[in-house]
């Protein structure tokens, strides 16, 4: 469902949930989880505001959340802290029994709405004309359930920033090249890891229906889809250029959906996980600059006070989508459980879940 469907389905927040104290909200929250007990379960993204984190069971990768969602078998209601996309994996993983809420529709994510099933059935009658049955379908767990069920079934898979890498070595065995979508800088970083040189790296214009390439067809491995995330774009080359000049020795990490030029000047790489595990096993006093979504990097720099932990881009803006889901929406979703009449519920048709699984699975059998 793209951000324009979600807000015209929604239904707005009551507005007595702006007018409440945080103190009322905080105490209510606690209150319907009390209540609730193992019946409800809240899992938290790591890109998710700290007056929401705290009242998470769990934190977490989008996939983390999802399986955890999966196996917990007690929990009738997941209300899920993060993005559409996420609730939705939640949703096709979890049981009939089990209800996926999002406390805010409009908690979208602009990179996985940029790539609609129409488009992406059209681009790809397109590009087997030019490349036949040579490709195979990838999708970033950042996508629609319709784009993880249309790689499903093309014998494709998803992919995590987590499992990337080994996800696409898979897939070139299985055929010739690979059609990544919606992220074009995942997939570029991560097969250039791979060995696989730029030139061996188109990108397909899904608007303009045209392949983005110089050189013979013949040598393409890899179809990028023209897909970004328009938080992480905003990390730049200057922004690393002007870190090391005024900070010598600082440690730059960036998140892999950066562009392609700031991850190669970057020192590490790596998914939100990896971000979090290297700040931790970091040496006190060290300085660091991290190239991720601000709710994450905050909290980065509260937890590891005895470093010194900077975003980046000192300008940067936290992801908005993800900051839809706040204390007042997590009350509303909570008190619409307590009332018998859950709102907000995100349901994945059964034909789509169906082949959206199947993507799923071939990840989860091989990372
Ligand atoms: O898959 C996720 O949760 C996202 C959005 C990023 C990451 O690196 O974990
Ligand atoms: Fe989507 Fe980027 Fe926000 Fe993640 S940070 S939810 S990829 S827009």
């Amino acid at each position: 469902m793209s951000i324009l469907e979600m807000m015209n389905k929604e239904t707005v927040i009551p507005e007595r949930y702006k007018t409440m104290s945080v103190e009322e909200i905080e105490a209510r929250v606690k209150e319907i989880k009390e209540k609730f007990g193992t019946r409800l379960y809240i899992p938290g993204h790591h890109y998710q505001k700290d007056e929401v984190i705290q009242f998470a069971d769990d934190t977490g990768d989008s996939l983390k959340l999802a399986q955890l969602s999966a196996n917990n078998n007690l929990a009738e209601y997941i209300v899920f802290c993060g993005v559409h996309f996420m609730a939705e994996t939640a949703d096709i993983l979890t049981n009939e029994n089990q209800k996926v809420l999002l406390p805010d529709m409009r908690a979208g994510c602009s990179m996985a709405d940029m790539a609609n099933i129409e488009q992406t059935e059209k681009s790809w009658v397109k590009l087997q004309e030019l490349f036949g049955d040579t490709m195979l379908p990838l999708t970033y767990v950042n996508s629609t359930a319709a784009i993880k069920a249309f790689c499903g079934k093309h014998e494709g898979a998803t992919v995590t920033s987590s499992n990337a890498k080994k996800m696409v070595k898979w897939a070139l065995t299985q055929k010739e090249r690979i059609f990544f979508l919606p992220d074009q800088h995942l997939g570029r970083n991560t097969a250039f890891d791979l060995g696989i040189p730029l030139e061996a790296m188109a990108v397909w214009d899904p608007d303009k229906e045209q392949l983005e390439y110089d050189g013979a067809l013949k040598d393409i491995k890899v179809i990028l889809w023209k897909g970004h995330c328009s938080v992480h774009e905003k990390f730049t080359v200057a922004n690393i250029e002007q870190m090391r000049n005024d900070y010598p020795g600082i440690n730059i990490i960036v998140h892999p959906e950066c562009s392609h030029e700031v991850v190669q000047l970057a020192d590490y790489a790596g998914s939100t996980n990896y971000i979090i595990d290297k700040l931790e096993e970091a040496d006190p006093n060290s300085i660091w600059a991290v190239g991720t979504e601000m709710n994450l990097v905050k909290r980065l720099t509260k937890v590891h006070s005895d470093k010194q932990v900077l975003s980046l881009n000192p300008d940067m803006c936290p992801c908005l989508t993800m900051n839809r889901i706040d204390l007042p929406h997590l009350l509303w979703s909570l008190e619409s459980i307590e009332s018998g009449s859950p709102i907000n519920q995100v349901t994945v048709e059964k034909e789509i879940a169906h082949d959206a699984v199947l993507a799923v699975n071939r990840m989860l059998e091989r990372a």
